[in-house]
């Protein structure tokens, strides 16, 4: 045997550069199934349920392609239990010359496998992971001697690397760069929300849904009608599904929030592209297509591969650029436990129930119930950021370090003092009534501000302000904010920030 090729389960990709050269006649391919990896966080069952089930048919696709396969399922006796240990395994039965991997996605397991040369006693070749459209070192090029990092600009540059949305003379498609403006609507029901897209499971995936349920009943989530896609096939489907049905809408009501619907006309497509199962050239390329068709608006393309060319490249860049120090930071010096609520759903805020509920069924919520509901609450109401980063990691399907750090301790808790967003994502009740029928089935009355029944988003809004103002007072983004805080009437002020002192201090009762 030559080489031994490790891939991880978020590297499902035939076009993987670990795998590029290889020769399936005397390389080997190895997988596992570990309990390290299956427990660095507590994973929502689906989650773990969709890693094992795509990791196993994607072993069964490389067998059929050729390839000698060494799996691992998971079972809790293995002697081997971590990636290292399987990979030793490996090393002493076989004596590659040398091991290969594409880059790992974690900071944590990127550092271990940079180790392994010297603890595994093998060559270990680690190459770049092409699958993004920014290499680690262009991002840092772009970075470079710059205070803070904006998006837009990052993404105007990706714009004209790419190609995508671009017109034969060099500008923007449309004549602008960005249609966040056009994409506010408020969904009232019409038209109608698309099904979304489903698989039903086969055996392998059955067998999967029983070993999670025997061996990780603990961990959050249902794993009820779990309906993800496992194969490249399936996901590829699932594209197509985004592009017919969901894509023309998407622009329109990107930033809406529903009591009835889960999925609105999001594409659910991060789970796949994650994990490897489609490329995020394929992705933007269908949906670059679609408007070039006339099947889609240019607000609903932009607005989606501004998603994925901007806001997730941007995120993976940022975070080999700051890590580990990143990680540790908490610029508003946030201490409050996460309220346990988070876990089961179980309060009386109804855009916080309704979101947290979703998460659990699904391993899912869209950007916004993460950004301005789940993340607003927690930004106002001062959460630790390592409990909401864990939280935030281990809930979600889609959910790995790189790209949900970033978005957590960065764009939601503005723990890096605004390295990566201008200001914070702030906002009162009144946000959340503008962009949801949440707010009529509530228990609290978003008009109020004080008493027993007010909504509690409006005093710890108020309150988040006023305990920060030597951080944000000065920032012109956020002055009209404070113009309106220090117009209202000195009695008034008191009794918002004594009804927030108290929701402070009774988080776990809401
Ligand atoms: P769509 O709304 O259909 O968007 C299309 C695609 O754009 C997504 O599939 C995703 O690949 C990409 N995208 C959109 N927004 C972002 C973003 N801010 N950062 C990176 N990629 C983005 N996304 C993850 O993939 N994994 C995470 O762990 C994760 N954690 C998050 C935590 C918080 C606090 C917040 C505010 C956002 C987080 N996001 C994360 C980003 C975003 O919410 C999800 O990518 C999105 O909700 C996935 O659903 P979708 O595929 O239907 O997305
Ligand atoms: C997330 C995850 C899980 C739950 N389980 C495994 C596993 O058993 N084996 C494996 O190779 N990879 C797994 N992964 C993905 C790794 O944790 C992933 O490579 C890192 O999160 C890097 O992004």
């Amino acid at each position: 045997m030559r080489n031994l090729i490790l891939i991880l389960g978020d590297q499902l990709s035939h076009g993987l550069s670990a795998l590029c050269d290889g020769d399936p006649t005397r390389d080997r391919v190895v997988m596992a199934e570990v309990h390290q990896e299956a427990s660095y966080t507590n994973h929502h069952r689906k989650k773990l349920i969709l890693l094992f089930s795509a990791m196993r048919h994607f072993a069964d696709e490389l067998r059929q392609a050729g390839w000698q396969v060494d799996y691992q399922t998971y079972h809790p006796d293995n002697q081997h239990q971590t990636l290292e240990a399987v990979v030793a395994a490996s090393v002493t039965e076989h004596v590659p010359e040398r091991l290969i991997t594409t880059e790992c996605g974690e900071w944590r397991l990127d550092q271990a496998i940079r180790q392994w040369h010297q603890r595994l006693k093998v060559a270990v070749e680690i190459r770049p992971d092409t699958r993004f459209f920014a290499s680690k070192q262009t991002f840092a090029r772009w970075a470079e001697g710059r205070k803070q990092l904006r998006m837009e600009y990052f993404y105007r540059e990706m714009r004209r690397h790419t190609g995508l949305l671009m017109t034969a003379d060099g500008g923007p498609e449309g004549g602008q760069w960005n249609y966040d403006s056009d994409n506010r609507k408020k969904w009232t029901g019409k038209p109608p929300a698309p099904a979304p897209f489903r698989v039903e499971p086969d055996t392998i995936t059955r067998e999967v849904i029983d070993l999670v349920e025997t061996h990780f009943s603990n961990h959050f989530g249902s794993s009820d009608d779990f309906h993800f896609a496992v194969t490249r096939g399936q996901a590829r489907e699932a594209l197509a599904h985004f592009i017919d049905f969901a894509l023309p809408c998407f622009g329109d009501y990107q930033d809406a929030m529903s009591d009835q619907e889960d999925w609105l006309f999001h594409s659910v497509l991060s789970p796949y592209i994650n994990c490897g199962l489609l490329t995020p050239q394929e992705v933007c390329d269908a949906a670059c297509q679609a408007y070039q068709r006339g099947q889609v608006p240019l607000n609903a393309a932009e607005g989606f591969v501004r998603q994925i060319l901007g806001w997730r490249e941007f995120v993976r860049g940022l975070y080999w650029l700051t890590m580990p120090d990143y990680a540790q930071l908490n610029r508003l010096g946030n201490q409050r436990p996460l309220p346990w609520f988070y876990w089961t759903g179980d309060t009386r805020m109804r855009c916080l129930h309704r979101a947290i509920d979703a998460t659990r069924r699904n391993g899912y919520a869209h950007h916004i119930q993460r950004l301005m509901v789940t993340g607003n609450f927690a930004l106002l109401s001062g959460i630790a950021p390592a409990d909401i980063c864990d939280w935030y990691l281990a809930v979600y399907v889609d959910a790995y370090d790189w790209v949900e750090l970033p978005n957590t301790l960065g764009m939601v808790m503005h723990a890096d003092g605004g390295y990566l967003g201008s200001k914070p994502y702030a906002a009162s009740g009144k946000y959340i009534q503008r962009m949801s029928d949440h707010c009529q089935q509530c228990h609290y009355r978003v008009a109020d501000s004080t008493g027993d029944r007010a909504c509690p988003f409006n005093a710890l809004y108020w309150h988040f302000l006023d305990r920060h103002r030597d951080q944000f007072a000065g920032n012109p983004r956020m002055s009209m904010m404070y113009r309106n805080w220090d117009r209202q009437k000195p009695e008034r002020r008191q009794a918002i920030l004594a009804r927030g002192d108290w929701l402070l201090d009774h988080l776990e009762q809401l």
